[in-house]
């Protein structure tokens, strides 16, 4: 036996000096070898606090190369990593270690005061790392844990991690990752990609997500890259650090921040090979400008929790800007009607649905949402609305689930009419998405109630006592009724069409 994701990006690295972390600015690199070292550590630590193979390990922390670490280290004790974004509210939190019956979190120092009254409520131990990964309570057992670990076996059908993804009801959904479904896909994006050893990265994205966790760190593994490894998306970092670099990847806003700067030019971009984009649709002006700035074309990619990537443009040949490329090798996809499940013809839009090693082994406790959304035959409905034209290029023409996407973070706007309905005065609410400059898209709430009764700053101040910032809306309207169309349901679309010039959106 052996534990093919651990063997497969941090075994191979093993007592090797190469760098794999660089910070060119100050000219500080960590190696890959001292890197497998902490990983041997962590997994000590893990295993210590009385974790066996199967358990569930949240992180609740900051960007760092220990955050990384811990991450390597649940892998090789066999652990499941579960990651939550750190702008996550205490309640967030309590939900997902509910959820999950997760045995440890490790939160940031910050956090634990808040943190560690739910988790005894929940039989999880607490530990802590500060934002910077340098110091806290998990650090002081990782300096005195052993840096040499028998890697624990795994199967590739094992879970690796379980990553939640909001959902249509409110409620969250625990996506089940296993090692294979992890492995297939980085393997696929670094032969597609083409990244080899003398690869730089610029890593600037949050590493609780697929995106940041999986995609850039994984292909930077599998080729011996190397990673600068940014705390967060910093503009003026980002312009000082890319001629250091050779790639980069991000979400629609890094690259619209990016084109925002005057002094972002394509003498900055000239080691560059590779820009990768996804998370969010890139708007094809996105793409256009960006080409004339930098000479770059923007490799779209278009993906998901439960299903790692699913389709790409090509390394070589024509990257076409709206499109989201064609399915990874081993990735099947199909277009269907909604209704009738049956595949549709080329060029008629309807649901996406994929179908390979890639695809997630179901909702965690959740066997009815499984079933439902992950089709007996493998393939799964993923509430995108897609197109694919002649040449067999994929298009994300819309979305048959009810969500909104801000700044590459999904929102689900139940979860917000949840807590919008129980304010005093409101009788009903919707919440939709409208263009916005910045974020792609942004939240605004629509309430009807009692005038007189309704209290703005009351229901925002509910609302950031139970939601992460992000979900918040930027704005909040008060109506006489809510539009419906003849079976009494709210016509989110009209609302939509009404506002979306709140932000003035030009973009
Ligand atoms: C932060 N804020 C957001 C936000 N991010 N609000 C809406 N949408 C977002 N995405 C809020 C903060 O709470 C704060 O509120 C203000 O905006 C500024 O905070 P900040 O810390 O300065 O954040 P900022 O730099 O603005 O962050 C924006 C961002 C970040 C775009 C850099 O959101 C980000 O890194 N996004 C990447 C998301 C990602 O990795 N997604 C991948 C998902 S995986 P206030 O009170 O100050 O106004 C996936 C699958 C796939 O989808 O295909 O990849
Ligand atoms: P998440 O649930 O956070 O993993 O987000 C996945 C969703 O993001 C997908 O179902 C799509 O709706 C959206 N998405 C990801 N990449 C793209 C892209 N390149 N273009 C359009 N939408 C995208």
């Amino acid at each position: 036996m052996a534990n093919p994701l651990y063997d497969a990006l941090f075994a191979i690295h093993e007592n090797k000096q190469n760098s794999f972390i660089i910070d060119p600015l100050s000219g500080t690199s960590l190696s890959y070898g001292h890197f497998v070292k902490q990983t041997a550590q962590f997994a000590n630590v893990i295993s210590d606090a009385g974790l066996v193979p199967g358990d569930r390990l949240i992180a609740q922390v900051g960007k760092s190369v220990s955050a990384l670490a811990l991450y390597a280290g649940a892998v090789r004790s066999g652990v499941v990593y579960l990651p939550l974004n750190t702008a996550y509210t205490t309640t967030e939190v309590e939900y997902f270690l509910q959820d999950s019956g997760a045995r440890l979190l490790v939160c940031d120092t910050v956090s634990e005061a808040g943190l560690t009254p739910i988790c005894k409520d929940h039989n999880a131990a607490v530990s802590t790392l500060s934002t910077d990964g340098k110091t806290g309570t998990l650090i002081d057992l990782v300096n005195n844990a052993s840096d040499s670990f028998k890697t624990v076996d795994r199967s590739a059908d094992d879970l690796a991690a379980l990553l939640y993804t909001s959902g249509t009801t409110g409620r969250s959904k625990g996506a089940m990752l296993t090692q294979n479904n992890l492995l297939s896909n980085a393997q696929a994006l670094h032969k597609l990609w083409q990244f080899c050893d003398k690869d730089v990265l610029l890593h600037a994205l949050p590493v609780f997500h697929t995106h940041g966790l999986f995609v850039a760190t994984h292909v930077c593994l599998l080729a011996g890259a190397q990673l600068i490894f940014e705390p967060s998306f910093d503009t003026d970092r980002i312009i000082k650090l890319m001629p250091h670099a050779t790639s980069f990847m991000g979400v629609p806003t890094f690259y619209t921040r990016l084109l925002d700067q005057k002094n972002f030019n394509n003498d900055l971009a000239r080691h560059m090979r590779l820009f990768v984009s996804g998370s969010a649709p890139l708007l094809a002006d996105t793409h256009t400008l960006f080409e004339q700035r930098t000479g770059h074309r923007i490799l779209e990619r278009y993906g998901m929790t439960e299903t790692n990537m699913n389709t790409s443009n090509p390394y070589n040949g024509e990257r076409r800007a709206g499109t989201v490329g064609f399915p990874l090798p081993g990735v099947e996809i199909k277009v269907t009607h909604l209704d009738s499940s049956a595949e549709l013809p080329t060029g008629e839009a309807g649901q996406l649905e994929v179908r390979g090693p890639n695809v997630f082994k179901g909702y965690w406790n959740m066997p009815e949402k499984t079933q439902k959304e992950l089709r007996d035959d493998g393939f799964f409905i993923t509430g995108d609305i897609a197109q694919i034209d002649a040449d067999g290029y994929v298009s994300i023409v819309g979305r048959e689930k009810d969500l909104i996407i801000s700044g590459g973070y999904n929102i689900y706007p139940k979860e917000i009419e949840l807590v919008l309905d129980h304010q005093p005065g409101v009788t009903e609410s919707t919440v939709v998405g409208v263009p916005h400059p910045d974020f792609g898209e942004t939240v605004v709430g629509v309430l009807v109630g009692r005038k007189d009764s309704i209290n703005i700053q009351q229901i925002e101040a509910a609302i950031a006592e139970s939601l992460a910032r992000f979900k918040h809306p930027r704005q909040i309207i008060v109506v006489d009724s809510l539009p419906r169309n003849a079976m009494g349901k709210v016509q989110k679309n009209v609302l939509r069409e009404e506002y979306r010039h709140l932000f003035n959106s030009a973009k």
